[in-house]
């Protein structure tokens, strides 16, 4: 009798393939010099209300598309397509975050030849889509202050590999003990080389110097 066991490692095999994929959906868009970024957050972190400020900041500077994902709705789509940028919307049925082959069907439908900046705005969720590459050039991570100072700790790998932190909601602050020194500590354990920039989407604090970053990087893809 043979007693080998044949282990099938399903999850490395698919996130192998996935990262093949996501490596050329990456040489595309820097072909046609496109800076694409991912962003990721739990969900009312303020994703969509980050993407819209940074709309309205970038003031038709630059030719973009906002990629949306959610488990269903056209809810953040229609906010974002009503602010006249081109928007596709991925309904992943179920599924918890964004693959490469999503976004490879999403960009089939826009003009990637007439843009300079797209957005991925990754389903809501701390887990998920931080173990699944998109293509993305940067990844932005997304935390609020009412979810509180201890996330870096409890959901590490997204702060880990992510590019950018960005502390969402500081007019919560004073309602709350969120230490914005505290998350930044935690988050630099993890990963020493991450860029933070605390802002508020309500009240527009803090906002320019996302917008340099994104514009620095823009420029640095088209060079
Ligand atoms: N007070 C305050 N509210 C904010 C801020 N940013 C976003 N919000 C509000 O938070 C709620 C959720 O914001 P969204 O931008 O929809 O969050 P999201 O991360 O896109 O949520 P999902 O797409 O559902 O995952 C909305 O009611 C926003 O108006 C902020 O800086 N301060
Ligand atoms: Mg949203």
């Amino acid at each position: 009798m043979n007693r080998e066991i044949k282990l099938i490692n399903i999850k490395e095999e698919i996130l192998s393939e996935n990262k093949g994929l996501a490596d050329k959906i990456r040489e595309r868009f820097e072909k046609k010099k496109v800076f694409y970024l991912n962003i990721m957050g739990s969900p009312g972190s303020g994703k969509t209300s980050l993407i819209m400020k940074t709309i309205e900041a970038l003031g038709g500077r630059y030719r973009m598309a906002v990629i949306e994902a959610d488990i269903d709705s056209l809810v953040d789509s229609e906010k974002v397509a009503a602010l006249g940028v081109s928007t596709v919307q991925i309904h992943t049925g179920g599924f918890c975050h964004v693959d490469a082959n999503m976004v490879e069907k999403a960009i089939e439908s826009l003009p990637i030849d007439e843009l300079d900046l797209v957005i991925l705005e990754n389903v809501g969720n701390l887990v998920c889509p931080a173990e699944s590459d998109t293509g993305a050039f940067k990844n932005v991570a997304i935390l609020s202050v009412p979810e509180g100072d201890d996330k870096p700790l409890k959901y590490p790998l997204m702060f880990s590999l992510a590019d950018v932190l960005v502390i969402n909601k500081l007019d919560y602050l004073h309602m709350s003990d969120f230490s914005t020194q505290r998350v930044m500590k935690r988050v630099k354990a993890l990963n020493g080389g991450i860029h933070f920039f605390p802002l508020s989407c309500e009240t527009s604090d803090g906002l320019a110097p996302w917008i340099s970053w994104l514009e620095h990087e823009i420029s640095s893809i088209r060079a």
